[in-house]
C-alpha cells in the first residue's frame, strides 16, 4: 500500500487544518451502510475540539434498524449529534441548520455559524451542500475526488457551510474496512 495516498488528499487535509480555527461546527458525513469504516481517524483527530454533527448519508440504502442503533450510539457521545438522511432528498435536511446552531451555542449576532462539511470521498458531501442551499452550486458525481477545492456557501438562517474534498487516511490497517470503502465507491475502481 506504500505510496498510494494521493497528493490531492494531502493538500485537502492541509487546507482543512488551515480553515478549522474559524469553524464552529463540523458535519462529518458518514456512509450509513458503513458508519465505522467510513469514519476517518485522521479527521477525528483534527476535529476533536469541535462540536460535531454525524450525518449518516445514504440511509435509503442501509438497514433502518442498524441505522437507528448507530444514531443512538453517536448521539450519546459528548458534543455530538447524529442524524440519518437520504442526502439527495432536500426535505430530509431541514433540521440541520437548527442542529448546527444548537451545537455551536451562542455566536455573535452579526455573524453566521460556520460549518465545515468533511468526510471520505464520494459519501455525499456536495449533495448535502446543494440540498442545504436549495440550488446546485457544488458539482456531484458517483466517483471519488469530484470536489477539488473548498467552497463556502451561505444557506440562510445565519449558517454558512464549507464543502471540502473527500479525504482518506494513508494507512487503512483493517482489510475489512478497506474492502467496504472500496465497495462504497470511496476508492477509485
Ligand atoms: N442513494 C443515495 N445516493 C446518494 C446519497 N447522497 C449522495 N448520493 C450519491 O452519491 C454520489 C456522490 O455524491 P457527492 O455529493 O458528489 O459526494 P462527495 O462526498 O461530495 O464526493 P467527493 O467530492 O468526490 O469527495 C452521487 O452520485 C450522489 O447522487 C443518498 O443519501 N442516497
Ligand atoms: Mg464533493
Amino acid at each position: 500500500m506504500l505510496g498510494w495516498y494521493p497528493g490531492h488528499m494531502n493538500k485537502a487535509r492541509r487546507q482543512i487544518t488551515e480553515a478549522l480555527p474559524e469553524i464552529d461546527v463540523v458535519i462529518e458525513v458518514l456512509d450509513a451502510r458503513l458508519p465505522y469504516s467510513s469514519a476517518n481517524p485522521m479527521l477525528a483527530e483534527l476535529t476533536r475540539h469541535k462540536p460535531v454533527l454525524k450525518l449518516l448519508s445514504r440511509a435509503d440504502l442501509a438497514d433502518p434498524e442498524r441505522t437507528r442503533e448507530w444514531v443512538a450510539f453517536f448521539d450519546a457521545q459528548p458534543e455530538t449529534r447524529a442524524l440519518a438522511v437520504t442526502t439527495t432528498l432536500a426535505r430530509e435536511l431541514k433540521r440541520i441548520p437548527r442542529l448546527c446552531h444548537e451545537l455551536a451555542g451562542p455566536v455573535r449576532a452579526d455573524r453566521d455559524v460556520r460549518v465545515m462539511v468533511m468526510g471520505i470521498p464520494n459519501v455525499g458531501k456536495s449533495t448535502l451542500i446543494n440540498g442545504l442551499a436549495g440550488r446546485t452550486i457544488a458539482k456531484t458525481g458517483n466517483e471519488p475526488a469530484v470536489t477539488k477545492r473548498q467552497q463556502k456557501v451561505r444557506i440562510g438562517g445565519r449558517v454558512a457551510v464549507i464543502d471540502t474534498p473527500g479525504v482518506l487516511w494513508p494507512k487503512i490497517e483493517d482489510q475489512a474496512s478497506a474492502f467496504r470503502l472500496a465497495a462504497s465507491g470511496a476508492i477509485r475502481d
